[in-house]
């Protein structure tokens, strides 16, 4: 097993997210791939590489994300600092939405106002834009990459240890932690290196919904989440089970909400339910958007896994006996990150 990672991902350090009404420190922190990768040189599970300075990544990005939206992902912290020397020492977040729907705004007229246009491109108020943002992104993504190259020519599974997470993030728009979406982008070139049938299996708890969206009209792509459901938990605005993918993909998305609360036992048998929804559509590759905050311990999230569970569920996952990529998605209870997450993979490295 393969695992790529870069310590680029310390210069995406926000400060503070807008979280139940007020603005907290941030949950998604540096620290937590540290405890990753403290917890695998106890027990290392495979060969830790930094991806090569030569991967075709600026199509790779483009292949998911708009050129309109990557060139304000990589603008954006030089037009924020250029409103005011000050907000130097500030992160950007944003305050005000084109809301949808019956209200619609204009949306054919681009603002140049920089706060409005991280509203255009933001869906939350929770994902700090820092002057590292763009970078520690990039070189996860990177990672991503690498890792779906390296599976793509025979190893049998590869990790991306990618901080900022990316599961949240769509074709243009950030939100949820995310910038780039990383499994979409280990997908995405895992389709261009000529496979037809790719699963994500996304065990995060909070529903991918960048994922979903970015594949929604694809047949190929078969996306697949078990996660809150959106009627109490983020991301609130998709992820409910009815929602099977459009034109050519419909039937190929599937989602399974499940009630704040949730144990182990029961997680667990959807989990077996989503694989063989997985092994029936027969794909040639599966990428893991592995979220650890389905964790009892997370302090944002609701479900009630123990650290042992994360072993079954490496096991369960290998049992499929596909080529696989991993990206590391939440997981907020920190000091125990990096156990949950090597439990994961030591599971899956058993079979
Ligand atoms: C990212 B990942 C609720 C605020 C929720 C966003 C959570 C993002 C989770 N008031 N904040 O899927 O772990
Ligand atoms: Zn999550």
């Amino acid at each position: 097993m393969k695992i790529f990672s870069n310590q680029l991902h310390h210069l995406h350090k926000g400060r503070q997210e807008m979280f139940r009404g007020r603005l907290v420190d941030c949950h998604e922190v540096p620290q937590r791939l540290e405890h990753v990768l403290s917890e695998l040189e106890r027990r290392p599970v495979g060969e830790l590489l930094t991806p090569s300075g030569d991967l075709p990544l600026d199509e790779a990005l483009l292949r998911v994300h708009s050129p309109e939206y990557l060139t304000f992902l990589s603008t954006a912290w030089d037009e924020w600092v250029s409103l005011s020397p000050d907000n130097v020492s500030r992160d950007a977040l944003p305050s005000v939405w084109p809301l949808p729907g019956n209200q619609a705004f204009r949306t054919d007229r681009p603002p140049l106002n920089f706060a409005a246009k991280l509203g255009q491109y933001a869906f939350d108020a929770g994902t700090p834009l820092m002057s590292g943002s763009w970078t520690a992104a990039r070189e996860g993504a990177a990672c991503a990459l690498a890792a779906a190259q390296a599976v793509s020519k025979g190893e049998s599974s590869a990790v991306a240890l990618t901080r900022p997470p990316g599961h949240h993030a769509g074709k243009a728009y950030m939100g949820g932690y995310c910038f780039l979406n990383n499994a979409a982008i280990a997908a995405q070139h895992l389709s261009s290196q000529g496979l037809q049938r790719i699963a994500v299996m996304d065990i995060d708890y909070h529903h991918g919904n960048g994922t979903q969206a970015i594949f929604d009209e694809r047949s190929d792509v078969y996306t697949v989440s078990i996660h809150g459901d959106p009627q109490t938990e983020y991301p609130f605005f998709l992820g409910h089970a009815d929602e099977r993918g459009t034109g050519a993909g419909e039937g190929y998305n599937l989602n399974f909400p499940l009630p704040k609360g949730t144990a182990f036992e029961t997680w667990y048998d959807i989990l077996q339910k989503a694989l063989q929804v997985i092994a029936d559509f027969s794909p040639q590759a599966l990428v893991v958007p592995l979220g650890l905050d389905t964790y009892e311990g997370d302090p944002i999230s609701g479900f009630k896994l123990k650290s042992v569970h994360y072993l079954q569920v490496g096991r369960a996952l290998a049992s499929l006996r596909l080529p696989t990529v991993f990206t590391l998605e939440g997981g907020y209870a920190v000091a125990d990150f990096g156990r949950n997450t090597v439990n994961v993979l030591e599971g899956f490295q058993s079979i």
